[in-house]
């Protein structure tokens, strides 16, 4: 029994009723260097706190118009591997849509049973990280942390790859082969020709879209708190670039995002990134769908704002 957890300390909204759902997803079973990314949910909820009601970018308070709600905890104590996982896929068919979703990992094995639960007739998946994830199994599993892109693959969905810096062998020559991955590497995006076209090629996606960010995607001078580190990497401001440029278009429905591996650090500051882009994910996606032009029922309505 997990006691409530809340965004921004805001009273959480019924789930029905609900604009923006976020779902702790407490999830670590095979991570293979730095642990901790368990306690990453409960820590971007908590930094959660010491964020302004305001979003300075998009500029409106997104919550005056916004209701939120913060799930309980996905329960991750299974016999197998596999448990959990068809867990995890009924959890999030149970939910209901027209909504964000916005899942706060736990390792990055947890992406493929929401995407097949939330974007079942096919579409594309952005993965911002610094790992290609596409082994067809690792330490025998796969269900491993190494695995998810593969698993999504195989299911037929288009993947778009932002920021990758360490691969296997194997997984270079699929995205060579494999003509519905497309893989922004992390030094071909320091050309500013390639970046624009990476932006172009998002702006103008269509159809069904899930957005997973492995926080390893980001450069670890600026976030270290992850289990997997790897030098470069995206600029904060690299991501928020891109997380604009997908809420902001209208072609595509967002059927969720994910926000993963963060590894709680004591200095805090990867903790309130992860709060932050959660921020930024909610502020864009309900003003490019005119929530600001409802009426202001939203979760911090007569909440004290100091
Ligand atoms: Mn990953």
């Amino acid at each position: 029994m997990s006691e409530s957890q809340h965004f921004l300390s805001l009273p959480n909204a019924p789930v029905e009723s609900a604009d923006v759902l976020i779902l702790p997803v407490p999830y670590e079973q095979t991570v293979t260097y730095k642990p901790g990314t368990r306690q990453g949910a409960a820590a971007i909820l908590a930094a959660s706190d010491q964020l302004e009601f305001y979003e300075e970018d998009a500029g409106w308070c997104p919550t005056e118009y916004l209701k939120l709600s913060v799930l309980p905890s996905v329960a991750v104590d299974f016999e197998s591997e596999q448990a959990f996982h068809d867990h995890l896929f009924n959890q999030v068919k149970s939910l209901p849509g027209d909504n964000l979703l916005i899942a706060l990992g736990g390792e990055h094995s947890v992406t493929p049973e929401m995407v097949f639960a939330r974007m079942p007739d096919g579409g594309t998946v952005v993965q911002i990280d610094a790992h290609a994830d596409l082994r067809p199994r690792y330490h025998g599993s796969i269900y491993n942390h190494a695995c998810p892109m593969n698993r999504i693959r195989q299911q037929d969905y288009e993947l778009i790859q932002i920021g990758i810096r360490s691969l296997h062998a194997y997984e270079a020559a699929l995205i060579a082969d494999d003509k519905a991955i497309t893989t922004y590497f992390d030094r071909q995006l320091q050309r500013q020709a390639i970046w624009e076209a990476m932006i172009e090629r998002l702006a103008s996606l269509k159809g069904p879209v899930w957005l997973t960010i492995d926080m390893d995607g980001f450069d670890p001078a600026l976030i270290t708190g992850v289990g997997t580190p790897q030098p470069g990497g995206l600029s904060w401001h690299q991501g928020v670039e891109i997380i604009e440029t997908l809420m902001r278009n209208d072609d595509i429905e967002l059927c969720g995002v994910d926000i993963l591996e963060l590894v709680p650090e004591a200095n805090r500051v990867s903790d309130m990134m992860g709060a932050k882009l959660v921020q930024k994910c909610l502020s864009f996606w309900g003003k490019a769908r005119g929530f600001d032009k409802g009426p202001a029922e939203g979760s911090q309505m007569g909440v004290d704002d100091e």
